[in-house]
């Protein structure tokens, strides 16, 4: 390479290793990575309850399909929540990352809707 070549050649290389146009501070075209938590810590989503209200018309067969169906619990677990939520107005069917949550709250509504009963099911910051 010529002088004057070379010359830009490192003018050229200072300028990308100092950041100096502005951008990240890169060693040649590798962008050098400025950990700040170790490697070890990876992100976990936040997680919503969904919940199954209580009402006076939705036959406890139902909600212990929908259990059973949805939410993918055993018979005898699927008719405790619904014994619970029958007794104390509400009860956790599942907790689950939001899009998951919000498919299952959907899901139940449609179900309930198509059989016309009034069963409502929501999800809350677990
Ligand atoms: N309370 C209803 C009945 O007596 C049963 C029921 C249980 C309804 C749970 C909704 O989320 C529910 N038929």
């Amino acid at each position: 390479m010529s002088g004057e070549l070379l010359r830009r050649d490192a003018q050229a290389r200072r300028r990308d290793d100092d950041g100096a146009r502005g951008g990240r501070p890169s060693d040649g075209d590798t962008v050098v990575e400025r950990r700040t938590r170790p490697e070890t810590r990876t992100k976990k989503p936040q997680m919503y309850k969904v919940l199954l209200l209580n009402d006076d018309y939705t036959p406890m067969e139902f909600v212990v399909e929908i259990l059973k169906t949805v939410f993918h619990k055993e018979h005898a677990e699927a008719t405790r929540i619904m014994l619970h939520v029958h007794q104390n107005g509400m009860g956790v069917a599942g907790v689950f990352p939001y899009e998951i949550a919000e498919t299952k709250v959907r899901t139940v509504d449609e179900l309930a809707r198509q059989s016309e009963f009034p069963l409502k099911c929501v999800m809350e910051k677990a």
